[in-house]
């Protein structure tokens, strides 16, 4: 069992973490909307993982107090949600060339979903967080997907909750479908959103050579 002596020092760098990674991508779709450009990031949610969950997830790992900040790569959870599906890659981009940020790992879920259904790209990283005594790495993750894909996911997770994760078969597989259909919509609305673009570049082009008035 991992004992700690001060939480709430331990939980510092990881609640600062969020803090700073919420504000700085919150920044960026403001940019985007005050250039009237359309933002891959829809919105950016963060938690600091609950003392409990941190035991809970300890013991389970085996981890030792000293390979906690190497191993637990989720204490500090980032979620940011876009609307379309090539918004997922832009985001990763963004993040990759990030100076304030080195990513350690990537899990494409969106490509290969898990058997449950589940799909969303995640990124574990450290980021670097100024402090008093110096820049600290701090481990963080985060998971990047389509409002339809966390619908899903926030639906499934509850499911997982309540049948204290033990889903029964049928549900299991009408879940399955579900995150089919959930990844169907957003490549319909991926689809219509290529059209109007070329439809309006069209227009624009037409306009140009003063063929529209
Ligand atoms: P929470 O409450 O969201 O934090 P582990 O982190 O060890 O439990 P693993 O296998 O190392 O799991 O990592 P994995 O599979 O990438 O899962 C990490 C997180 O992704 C999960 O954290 C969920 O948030 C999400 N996730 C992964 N698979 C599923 C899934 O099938 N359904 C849903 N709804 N979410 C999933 P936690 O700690 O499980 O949950």
């Amino acid at each position: 069992m991992v004992y700690i002596h001060n939480w709430e020092e331990f939980l510092q760098p990881y609640e600062l973490t969020t803090s700073e990674i919420k504000l700085k991508l919150e920044g960026i779709r403001k940019q985007f909307k005050q250039k009237n450009k359309h933002s891959p990031i829809e919105s950016v949610r963060v938690r600091v993982k609950t003392i409990a969950s941190i035991l809970e997830k300890s013991e389970r790992m085996d981890l030792t107090l000293d390979r906690i900040g190497e191993e637990m790569y989720d204490i500090a959870g980032v979620r940011i949600t876009c609307k379309f599906v090539e918004d997922i890659f832009k985001v990763v981009e963004m993040l990759k060339n990030r100076s304030d940020i080195d990513i350690i790992t990537e899990i494409d879920y969106i490509t290969n979903p898990k058997d449950s259904g589940y799909r969303s790209y995640h990124l574990h990283g450290y980021y670097h967080l100024e402090t008093i005594d110096g820049t600290k790495q701090v481990l963080f993750e985060v998971q990047i997907r389509t409002m339809a894909m966390n619908f899903w996911a926030s639906i499934e997770h509850t499911m997982h909750y309540k049948y204290s994760g033990d889903i029964p078969e049928n549900v299991s597989i009408r879940l399955i479908k579900a995150a089919e259909a959930a990844y169907a919509l957003d490549n319909e609305m991926s689809q219509i959103k290529h059209e109007i673009e070329e439809a309006q570049e069209h227009f624009k082009n037409r306009q140009n050579q003063g063929l529209l008035y």
